[in-house]
């Protein structure tokens, strides 16, 4: 057990000294009762119609051969519930404080650990971002990143610059996280190495537990993965991923979002969703408008 490791607290300013410190903080109290569960009764009652239409998905990129585990993707099309968790104030001081004002949302489902699942290896988020290059030394192209074949080593810190946290990951506990059900497990101080983990090599890590209500926050940089589940009911884990405006979002919420859903959207989560235009990227055609504005509104092929 690491006796420094970070514990839930109900304060942010504990929190962003964990963060800065180890790369994870737990915030307890985040959601009120109510909302959890409401948010609970919703996520379970589609994560069981997902099933039994057959549609229940999982990730091979995460979880290779876990077909036990269950992913309920894309929640803002799966219930208006779901949505007070990108607004959540707390969630985005965290976000902002890691990525700055400007970050939009990445990602947005809930990652269910049954009983019986297959282990998690250690990863880091950002594992597409090129290490650091000195001038003239040649450089790994960066769209040839792939999750495997990364440089590895010991979670210690750097002795020479590395990249900042351009991700971060907000997990919400809609059920209690503990050791049985799965509770994601971090390595502390993991985010400052600037290197991925070995999968062969074990690590000291951390089980992030809390009460349901509280959310865990990693960094882009920090080892972490879900665990097993050895008790006998589900860890109940959203994940609302965060990224800097120039990333591309791991969600493609400008296009998939259900038109219902799109219309009834604030201007806060449009533009955390990415609609907003950002350093004219992002743009649909207009370099000086603030919003992107869907195709058929768009200038096309006009006559002289
Ligand atoms: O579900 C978890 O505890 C962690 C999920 C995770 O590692 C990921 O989504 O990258």
């Amino acid at each position: 057990m690491n006796k420094t490791a970070p514990r839930p607290t109900r304060s942010m300013d504990v929190l962003k000294v964990d963060l800065t410190r180890h790369g994870f903080a737990i915030l307890e109290g985040a959601l009120d009762p109510d909302t959890t569960a409401a948010i609970r009764e919703r996520l379970l009652a589609q994560a069981a119609a997902e099933k039994a239409r057959g549609r229940a998905i999982s990730n091979s990129a995460v979880e290779p051969d876990d077909d036990v585990n269950q992913w309920v993707s894309f929640l803002p099309n799966k219930g208006e519930f779901f949505r007070a968790l990108m607004n959540n104030p707390a969630c985005l001081e965290t976000v902002r404080f890691i990525l700055g004002r400007d970050a939009i949302l990445s990602e947005f489902s809930a990652h269910i650990t049954w009983p019986g699942n297959k282990e998690m290896g250690l990863h880091i988020d950002q594992w597409w971002l090129p290490h650091p290059a000195m001038p003239g030394q040649d450089y790994a192209r960066p769209s040839d990143a792939r999750r495997t074949k990364q440089r590895t080593g010991a979670p210690v810190p750097a002795d020479h610059p590395i990249n900042p946290p351009v991700v971060c990951n907000v997990m919400w506990m809609v059920s209690d996280f503990t050791i049985e059900n799965g509770a994601t497990r971090l390595v502390p101080g993991s985010h400052l190495s600037g290197l991925h983990p070995d999968p062969k090599a074990r690590y000291d890590h951390v089980h992030a537990e809390g009460p349901a209500g509280s959310f865990v926050v990693w960094e882009g940089r920090t080892w972490h993965a879900a665990s097993l589940n050895t008790g006998n009911g589900p860890r109940l884990g959203i994940t609302t991923y965060w990224c800097a405006p120039f990333c591309r979002q791991l969600l493609n919420f400008t296009y998939g979002l259900r038109p219902e859903v799109a219309a009834a959207l604030t201007e806060q989560e449009r533009a955390l969703m990415g609609f907003k235009v950002w350093g004219t990227y992002g743009s649909t055609g207009d370099f000086d408008a603030d919003w992107a504005s869907p195709g058929a509104q768009n200038l096309g092929e006009l006559k002289a």
